[in-house]
């Protein structure tokens, strides 16, 4: 059996300036089978690594003649992109078998396989062992119908088979497969955030999260429950990816880095392994964790945690409550406050956009933004992402405008608020990043720090360039 991974040639989100990500996601699925499935035979191809468009991956996926192409959309933006990889298998050979997954096909699986034919099955949820489980089976389709995870045509009709049980322990899950795109290793870098040539990896060191934010997705694509690798485990896989890949700069994937003495601990693994000199990582994390952790953080920055994203959303606390996050504005204060003391590059997150918002409330975020003073700002737009609660509300209630997947980035406004039009919430984000980047005072300050990530930062934001993409998304745009 022949299986062909295929990672589409996306978009970059332009935001976060130039970088080359390894397709994470399509590459654990593939090591998995490598270890579990015998007789099978994997290629991944990285489109954007190998620069290929669509007619050399129909060339591609011809001369490599696969039985199943799988491939993967990371978000709701890249869902065209996947359907259009799929189409092309499709038009190499009708036989093979097309198979994708993730939050959003999970999401939408009716929908999906509604709109686009191409797709012959959606693994809904975590795919591992579901992909193995098909990949073994994919001879005889009949047995199709008993794969739990999947929604597949059968008989013409889209059937949904029930759901699989979530894997108990992460650590049954292999190492980082990087060996699978070992041509194109050195080609995977974060410029902005790590320098142009430091090679980029990405590692898992958790699954899902135990809040319920509105307005994401991770809690219920992972069912509400937070698997954790150990601190041991994870700090080896850092040395195993630095070691023989020579990655520099490792991202964790976890959608939050989270309480209890977990980051106290890996601090203390990877500071044993002595990599923290050598190699920077960077996590996602919440304001209160932040503060519930102080006391570890100089020896995470020891072993080169460099950089933390605070997910602070929004500076009206009725506004966090109606995204349940569970957090004040002075926690975020506080973090933020934590984080640079301890030489830990502090960035923040921030929506406009909510249903309630107006010029007055946007005008707030922006002078909360200066008064947090973090070493680097995001805003985005509230987006109903498939599979969220705000998407079901939106729905309900008829607010979505623009049902275009490849705008569902955060950048792109798809909702009014109750007194701002679209075109007025786009304007608005503009407005912010005009508002945190654009004074000469900051921008200096930037520009001049002592900090080379801040300087890195700040000769990318604060180019006109940046600005200028933000502008062009509501220049002359329909009101
Ligand atoms: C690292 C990362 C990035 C990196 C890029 C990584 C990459 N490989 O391309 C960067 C910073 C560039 C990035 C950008 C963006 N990201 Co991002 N990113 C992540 C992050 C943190 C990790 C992704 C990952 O590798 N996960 C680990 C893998 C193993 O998990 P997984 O992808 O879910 O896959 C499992 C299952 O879902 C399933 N599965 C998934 N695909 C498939 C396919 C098949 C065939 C099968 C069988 C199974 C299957 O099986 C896998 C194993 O169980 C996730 C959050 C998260 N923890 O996943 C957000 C996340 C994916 N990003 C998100 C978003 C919104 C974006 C952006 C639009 C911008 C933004 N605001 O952040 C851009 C889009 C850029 C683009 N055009 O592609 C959202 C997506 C929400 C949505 N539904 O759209 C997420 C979920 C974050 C969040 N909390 O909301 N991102
Ligand atoms: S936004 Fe963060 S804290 Fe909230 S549910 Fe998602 S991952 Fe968890």
């Amino acid at each position: 059996m022949r299986i062909l991974f295929v990672e589409p040639p996306k978009d970059i989100w332009f935001v976060m300036g130039e970088y080359l990500p390894p397709p994470y996601g399509i590459i654990q699925l593939a090591t998995y089978l490598e270890k579990k499935v015998k007789d099978v035979e994997i290629q991944i191809l990285d489109c954007n690594a190998q620069h290929v468009d669509w007619k050399e991956m129909e060339k591609r996926i011809e001369s490599y003649g696969p039985d199943i192409v799988a491939s993967s959309s990371l978000a709701t933006c890249n869902t065209y992109v996947v359907a259009r990889t799929l189409e092309t298998a499709k038009k190499v050979n009708p036989n093979i078998i097309t198979v994708t997954g993730g939050q959003h096909f999970t999401a939408l699986p009716q929908e999906s396989l509604q709109e686009h034919p191409v797709i012959d099955v959606v693994v809904r949820g975590e795919g591992e062992q579901t992909l193995a489980e098909l990949v073994t089976k994919a001879k005889q389709k009949s047995a199709f119908l008993k794969i739990r995870g999947i929604s597949f045509r059968h008989n013409g009709e889209i059937t949904h088979n029930p759901s699989r049980p979530l894997i108990e322990n992460l650590e049954e899950l292999p190492y980082p497969g990087y060996h699978l795109v070992k041509d194109d290793i050195d080609k995977y870098h974060f410029a902005m955030m790590a320098g142009r040539g430091a090679r980029y990896a990405l590692i898992e060191a958790s699954r899902g999260c135990p809040h319920e934010c509105t307005f994401c997705t991770q809690w219920r694509h992972w069912e509400g429950k937070w698997r954790l690798k150990s601190p041991e485990r994870v700090a080896d896989e850092m040395e195993f990816c630095h070691r023989n890949y020579g990655s520099k700069f490792i991202w964790l994937t976890d959608d939050n880095f989270g309480a209890g003495t977990r980051a106290n601990d890996l601090a203390d693994e990877i500071n044993k392994r002595g990599i923290g000199e050598e190699a920077t990582w960077f996590v996602q994390a919440r304001c209160d964790d932040v503060i519930r952790n102080k006391e570890a953080l100089p020896k995470l920055r020891k072993s080169g945690l460099t950089w933390v994203l605070l997910g602070v959303e929004n500076s009206e606390p009725s506004t966090l409550d109606a995204f349940k996050k569970g957090i004040t504005p002075e926690e975020a204060k506080t973090a933020v406050e934590l984080l640079k003391e301890n030489d830990i590059f502090a960035h923040v997150m921030l929506i406009i956009g909510g249903r309630k918002d107006t010029v007055q409330s946007i005008r707030k975020q922006k002078e909360f933004a200066n008064d947090l003073d973090s070493d680097f700002v995001m805003f985005g737009i509230l987006t109903p992402f498939p599979g969220t609660e705000i998407y079901q509300e939106a729905k309900r209630n008829g607010w979505i405008e623009d049902s275009n997947w490849s705008h569902y980035d955060m950048v792109h406004a798809i909702m009014p608020t109750e007194t701002l039009s679209r075109v007025e919430v786009q304007e608005q984000l503009y407005e912010c990043y005009r508002s945190f980047y654009g004074p000469i005072a900051r921008k200096l300050g930037g520009l001049f720090s002592k900090n080379k990530m801040k300087r890195r930062i700040f000769r990318y934001m604060a180019g006109r360039a940046l600005l200028d993409q933000f502008k062009s998304l509501f220049a002359g745009a329909p009101e």
